[in-house]
């Protein structure tokens, strides 16, 4: 559905965008309301934040993360940001100069780590060190980097910008595994327990091409390449195949989220291994692990003494070739 030469559904101005899921199309500022408005529900619906709440927000230089600092900005929140350097060559430094430059412009207060100069390793280093598969190694390291900022900052909730898709996304991976413990975790607000902050993600009812068009009304510059790593994984594939689904069925996609989080949830409350009193103390750390010492400190030992690896090693082969 494209917006070119269509009527904004409210005001009758010029669109931006058409909306197949809504059966309708906006201009610039009723674009703006649909957001703000499906945002301030999700964060109602699951009370995922207070006024009073000091936040961090988890940003990668990506639209979404990007759009949902803005937007809590916008709303009246206190947010700071956090920016992890994953050391992925040059998309790593490419995307926190995304990042600053947000800040920098609007006066927020920013905080970065960097892995490879806090913890000793990058993302390419640990994939080969420890022989999961990079994405793994990313998704284990910055959950831990996020947590252990949002708990040394004492700040109240940590915020992550995961959209209706990438949910969508991971709930259908999810469930093509049967995977129960994952299932029964994939909820929109984690409560505080102890090792682990809040973490809440207000923009499951709002879809990349939403925050897509957010940023661009809102003049907010992102990295738009993908990370290379990410071309050809599970994740992109079960995006594209819902993406199919919704193409022929509109609201398909959210209404299998959406649908799964009424629904589905509920009956799985209680079943994952943080519920069923299945985690300890690391003995290294501290932080809960099924495990006497936890992933994330295995692969610190393993890739801190592991000679750095480039980027171009861990890389997919499609994205090889490309660059090559
Ligand atoms: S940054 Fe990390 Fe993503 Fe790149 S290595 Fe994979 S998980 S694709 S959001
Ligand atoms: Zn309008
Ligand atoms: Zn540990």
């Amino acid at each position: 559905m494209t917006a070119v030469g269509s009527k904004c559904k409210v005001c009758k101005g010029p669109a931006v965008i058409g909306l197949r899921r809504h059966h309708a199309h906006f201009c610039a500022e009723h674009l703006q309301q649909l957001c703000r408005r499906q945002m301030a529900k999700a964060i109602e619906d699951f009370d995922m934040l207070s006024f009073d709440d000091r936040i961090l927000v988890a940003v990668s230089g990506g639209k979404d993360s990007l759009a949902v600092w803005d937007m809590l900005i916008e709303a009246g929140y206190q947010a700071d940001g956090l920016y992890v350097g994953l050391g992925i060559g040059e998309y790593s430094d490419s995307s926190g100069g995304y990042v600053r430059r947000f800040a920098d412009e609007r006066g927020l207060n920013l905080q970065t780590v960097d892995l490879r100069d806090d913890y000793g390793f990058d993302i390419p280093t640990a994939s080969k060190a420890t022989k999961r598969v990079p994405c793994s190694a990313c998704g284990l390291s910055k959950r831990r980097v996020f947590d252990k900022a949002a708990l040394d900052g004492r700040y109240d909730v940590l915020v992550t910008g995961h959209n209706l898709d990438d949910e969508a996304a991971v709930l259908y991976g999810n469930t093509l595994r049967w995977d129960i413990d994952y299932l029964a975790r994939q909820l929109p607000v984690l409560p505080a327990t102890n090792g682990f902050p809040k973490k809440v993600k207000p923009l499951i009812r709002l879809t990349e091409r939403e925050m897509a068009a957010w940023c661009l009304v809102r003049g907010i510059d992102y990295i738009v390449e993908e990370c290379p790593i990410a071309a050809g994984n599970k994740h992109l594939v079960y995006k594209q195949s819902l993406n199919v689904i919704d193409e022929s069925s509109p609201g398909a996609k959210a209404a299998f989220y959406l649908g799964f989080l009424d629904r589905m949830a509920p009956i799985l409350q209680g079943r994952s291994a943080a519920a069923t009193g299945q985690l300890h103390d690391c003995e290294r750390c501290g932080s809960p692990t099924t495990s006497t010492v936890c992933a994330f400190c295995m692969l610190i030992e393993r890739s801190a003494e592991h000679d750095p690896v480039p980027v171009d090693m861990v890389l997919p082969k499609r994205a090889r070739k490309e660059i090559s």
